[in-house]
């Protein structure tokens, strides 16, 4: 078994979010500030006597701020049953460990954060606009991080964006003795107590969260029990449900726990209620991850795709592609030879000739990206790949550009038929391919974005001859 400061995950992989130290050292702090006034009267020609003085007042700043910072840090959780955590990470073999937590905008991830760290490390939204963009970690202790992410509900695109960001991260690895596994050890979903619609969690759970890891690293907490009841019930005495609106949460936590397993196929752990809001049973949300923290590193996630039959309806696309392309490359020799025309088809002709020699590239690109799935650099691969296509398109743009029109007429409807529906098909292939590679980056996504958008300038360019 390897010792915890054997393997620190911190500094490995290429995060998709940003980590904030949430544990900086303000003894550090105290000496600096002695030294600072010390500084200060020295600077101001004051005499050793006032500078002691000074370093003095500054001490007790410091000490004050080192006694707050103490009492925070108990008041904090960061010191709850962190031997427990210590222990199981050690077992696991990496630390920390990292929890990300998902859910719909305005469940209270964000809020959840700063109740455990008891200040605000996350930004709350307000009850309308959702709040947190990106996706940051938060060090609780040396054995302990949480993920903070973008919720979804926020419209198509932005759901898009952000379950995409949240694939990635959850195939975001870090190497241990010559392997990788994944950074992510669990996935904390949290749910809206106050709002019976499960929709968004499905949703989360069937495209995001389940094809991205193991079912058993799934938990499920139940915020905002205080609301749970439509606000009623909740005793603000002893801020605590009442005997009647715990009888409902009960309930609530048995039919979520049922409803997860019908809808989304997911065994979970009965799920912990609470409210982050008030601070009630807080503990009992991180005894739901302290207890249920796995005993082995999580090995990365599987490419989600059939790489054959990616590959298959890409070259399909190719040959249709590459056909029209021959074609049009002949009757381009074929005008030229009739019509002695000869700077401008012979350019064509050349122009044809490079843009398959790109294709052909990009294609053997795309094949070895297919060939590497579980590689970590297949991502720089596959937008490789895409890379060529485009310049590819981009050529052919300016070839076809370049043409005459009557050898445009001349060269048939029949050549430029082929050339259409091979680059359709070959967007609609690539579009496949890239559904089903759903965690896939933004810059992947934009890549196809632009394929999609250089390929209908072609079409509308050649349907205009
Ligand atoms: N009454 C009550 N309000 C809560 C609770 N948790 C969160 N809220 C409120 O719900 C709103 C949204 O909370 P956030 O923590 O920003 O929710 P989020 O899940 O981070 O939302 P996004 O960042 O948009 O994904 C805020 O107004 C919070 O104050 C709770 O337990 N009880
Ligand atoms: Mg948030």
């Amino acid at each position: 078994m390897d010792s915890l400061a054997g393997c620190r995950k911190d500094g490995t992989g290429s995060p998709a979010g940003s980590t904030h130290d949430d544990d900086a050292d303000i003894g550090e702090l105290l000496s600096k500030a002695m030294d600072k006034g010390r500084d200060i009267a020295h600077s101001s020609g004051q005499s050793e006597n006032t500078g002691a003085a000074l370093g003095l007042i500054f001490g007790i700043v410091g000490i004050t701020a080192t006694v707050i910072k103490g009492v925070m840090k108990m008041m904090s959780l960061s010191n709850y049953r962190k031997d427990d955590i210590d222990r199981k990470v050690s077992a696991m073999g990496a630390r920390p460990l990292d929890v990300m937590l998902i859910g719909g905008t305005g469940s209270g991830k964000s809020t959840t954060l700063n109740s455990i760290f008891q200040r605000k490390v996350a930004r709350v939204g307000d009850s309308y606009e959702p709040e947190t963009m990106n996706i940051s970690g938060h060090t609780l202790n040396e054995v302990l991080r949480l993920w903070d992410t973008p919720g979804l509900g926020d419209g198509v695109e932005k759901d898009k964006e952000h379950a995409r960001n949240i694939a990635a991260k959850l195939h975001e690895t870090f190497n241990k003795s010559d392997r990788k596994y994944g950074l992510i050890d669990l996935v904390l979903v949290v749910v809206d107590g106050s709002n019976r619609d499960m929709g968004t969690t499905y949703t989360l759970l069937t495209n995001v969260i389940i094809p991205n890891i193991d079912k058993s690293r799934i938990l499920v907490a139940i915020n905002q029990a205080d609301l749970a009841m439509s606000g009623h019930h909740w005793d603000e005495n002893t801020n605590s449900p009442d005997p009647e609106l715990s009888a409902f949460l009960e309930d609530k936590a048995d039919s979520i726990q049922r409803r997860v397993r019908e809808a989304a196929g997911v065994d979970i752990i009965r799920p912990v209620c609470y409210s982050a809001e008030k601070g009630w049973h807080i503990r009992e949300v991180l005894d739901l991850i302290i207890d249920n923290i796995p005993s082995e590193l999580r090995l990365p996630p599987k490419r989600n795709i059939d790489a054959k039959a990616a590959a298959h309806s890409v070259d399909a696309a190719m040959d249709r592609m590459f056909d029209g392309l021959r074609d049009i490359k002949s009757r381009a020799l074929d005008d030229l030879m009739h019509t002695g025309n000869f700077w401008l088809d012979e350019s064509f002709s050349e122009a044809m000739t490079d843009v398959m020699g790109t294709m052909g590239g990009a294609s053997g690109d795309l094949e070895f990206a297919l060939a590497h799935l579980d590689d970590e650099d297949f991502e720089e691969y596959i937008c490789e790949a895409l890379d060529g296509f485009n310049s590819a398109v981009k050529d052919m743009y300016t070839a076809v550009d370049g043409a005459r029109k009557d050898f445009w007429q001349h060269a048939g409807n029949s050549a430029v038929k082929e050339i259409y529906c091979g680059l359709q098909d070959l967007c609609n292939s690539l579009a496949g391919m890239a559904k089903s590679l759903g965690y896939v980056s933004g810059e992947f996504s934009s890549l196809m974005e632009s394929f999609r958008k250089n390929t209908d300038n072609v079409l509308a360019r050649i349907n205009s001859r």
